[in-house]
């Protein structure tokens, strides 16, 4: 193979840049040529990822026997998006990870071209059953399929069975058969009947298509899908579960408490943008409809989990915690060429508990607390003020690897810049590109530098700008990318998104996971989150730096600061075979 392929794969890298990975595109022979001079520069030291090969989507979370499990789209063969299988890892902790061998791989006609993405259910009896897609030919025609544990008693769920009565469900005439993927967790009606969504479209109408069951195996489509809407094209991995308007519990996707005590969350991932996009509002049991609170904005306009680098995300409830946690992947955002190069694509992002906001109109999202096990030597800063233009060092961890939680504080917001009313409301991402942190403001920039060189000649800045509109203040928060690389041709966007926060006791907070090619950012306490991927050529290991700033002619306080130095996570990478598994109680 050797001469071919490589010439190929020189051809390929001079002759063209995917900066963003596209939907499902194929590159037949580059896969194997993962591994190809090993660049670890990049490589996360908490965040989930695998030695080698490519991963895509979360599948499936399950909690089971003392362990969280979780799957994920995985090509066991190359860099590149291609021979998608269900790979497999465990954890006692969401942290810590070992890699089981794949769970669910193509092998039956119902699913020899591909086993694409899904939930578990954990039905009566602990009992876990995942619901998948299943490629069938070439023209991509997708169905739902179904696979159980080979034996309960194995904490791992090492080996899963497809039994021959797959596919669960096809699609009718009426129907789209290769936007028809990505089945939900179901939820048990009090009806008797278990309830799931697809996802899909009709023509350029995004849908989840709802189906109903007596006995988990005859599946009935509804008459009316259970939400859709005009314009929005595909509807990939559909999220729908219940939050509880009181207290900081998660709840489990069957609780169906009275509707003045719960709301729920329809999420939903646009193949068009590849952002993932959320509703709030309320389902009507009897009826199986959803309806979309009053403000909310299906689509491109609407509520997004992040901002940044972040699809295809997926829930489950954690049964031990009371909790709900959500995953989703962090695609790289370099060449195809450099994912081959150092042989792996793709992160997991860092499992978040979701709640309501008490506001009621979004979500908060946080990282799970046992990420704080890793935290070591720790540096404060507290009532530290910056004016403008000024910069202070957070010196003495490791700024590569490192989890910083800041609260800013102003006197007032008299300096804050006009918002022009002709900006558009819901492009935060322009309003950061013509703003960035070298801009001068008001009221902010102010923030973090992440993974700054020490001449500034690359840095990731994650802030807040804050403007004065006609009757309220508007907060901007940006992960600004473009300056995070001096490599020429990756994909440097400027991500951004608007904080709906009350100022009135003139603080604002940020939490930021960095992670060498990764800054995953929580503003205001988990209402925008915002995750970069880069890829700092001179910001790296000890090189890298940390600084908080501003540059607004308004005064910042830096009330509290705490960063901490990070210790990578255990994430056994090799393949753990039956023979070497280590006991539950490890
Ligand atoms: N990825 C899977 C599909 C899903 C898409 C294929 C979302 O099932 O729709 O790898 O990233």
């Amino acid at each position: 193979m050797f001469p071919w392929v490589l010439l190929e794969f020189l051809l390929f890298c001079f002759a063209t840049n995917y900066g963003v990975e596209a939907s499902h595109e194929v590159y037949t022979s580059l896969q194997s040529l993962s591994a190809v001079n090993v660049k670890q520069v990049y490589r996360t030291g908490f965040h989930f990822h695998l030695e080698k090969n490519w991963i895509n989507d979360p599948n499936g979370p399950l909690y089971y026997k003392g362990f969280y499990h979780l799957f994920y789209q995985y090509n066991p063969e190359g860099a590149v998006w291609r021979n998608i299988v269900w790979g497999h890892s465990v954890s006692k902790d969401l942290i810590n990870w070992k890699k089981l061998e794949p769970a669910i791989f193509p092998s039956k006609t119902f699913d020899k071209y591909g086993c694409w993405s899904g939930s578990a259910t954990v039905l009566p009896g602990n009992k876990p059953i995942i619901l998948y897609t299943g490629v069938v030919d070439e023209n991509i025609t997708e169905v739902q399929n179904y696979a159980v544990p080979a034996d309960y008693s194995d904490p791992y769920l090492r080996k899963w069975i497809k039994p021959d009565n797959n596919p669960l469900i096809v699609a009718d005439e009426s129907m789209n058969t290769t936007a028809f993927r990505d089945p939900t967790t179901a939820w048990l009606g009090q009806d008797g009947r278990w309830k799931i969504l697809v996802g899909g479209r009709r023509k350029h109408r995004g849908i989840v298509f709802l189906y109903r069951s007596r006995d988990f195996m005859n599946w009935v489509k509804a008459k009316h899908p259970l939400h859709s809407c005009a314009n929005t094209g595909n509807w990939e991995c559909p999220d729908f579960f219940p939050v509880s308007l009181h207290g900081t519990n998660g709840l489990d996707t069957s609780s169906l408490m009275e509707e003045n005590k719960i709301k729920h969350v329809l999420k939903v991932s646009l193949d068009e943008t590849r952002y993932d996009y959320y509703t709030l509002g309320t389902y009507f049991p009897q009826k199986d409809r959803y309806i979309p609170d009053k403000n909310m904005v299906d689509g491109l306009r609407g509520l997004r989990y992040d901002y940044g680098d972040f699809y295809a995300s997926k829930s489950f409830f954690d049964p031990i915690k009371k909790r709900r946690i959500m995953w989703a992947w962090a695609n790289e955002s370099d060449t195809v060429c450099d994912d081959l190069r150092k042989g792996w694509a793709g992160i997991q992002t860092i499992p978040r508990t979701i709640l309501i906001d008490p506001n009621g109109r979004q979500l908060l999202q946080w990282p799970v607390e046992e990420l704080e096990t890793l935290r070591r030597e720790k540096v404060e800063l507290r009532e530290k003020k910056l004016k403008k233009g000024e910069h202070v060092e957070v010196k003495g961890i490791t700024a590569a690897q490192a989890d910083v939680e800041v609260t800013f504080s102003f006197h007032c917001l008299d300096k804050a810049e006009k918002y022009d009313s002709s900006w558009d409301e819901h492009d935060a991402q322009k309003l950061c590109s013509q703003k960035g942190s070298t801009v001068q403001g008001g009221v902010g920039p102010f923030g973090l530098l992440t993974l700054a060189s020490h001449d500034l000649k690359e840095y990731t800045p994650v802030f807040f700008r804050i403007f004065k509109a006609n009757s309220k203040h508007v907060v901007l928060m940006c992960s600004d990318e473009s300056s995070s690389s001096l490599e020429e041709g990756l994909y440097k966007p400027s991500f951004a998104g608007f904080v709906d926060v009350d100022l009135t006791d003139k603080k604002l907070s940020l939490r930021s996971l960095i992670d060498h090619s990764v800054v995953e950012s929580f503003g205001a306490g988990g209402k925008t989150c915002i995750t970069s991927r880069v890829y700092p050529t001179l910001a790296i290991y000890e090189n890298a730096h940390l600084h908080a700033f501003t540059n607004g002619t308004a005064t910042i306080i830096i009330e509290k600061l705490d960063a901490w130095s990070m210790k990578s996570s255990r994430i056994m990478l090799i393949c753990m075979h039956s023979t070497t598994a280590l006991k539950p109680s490890e």
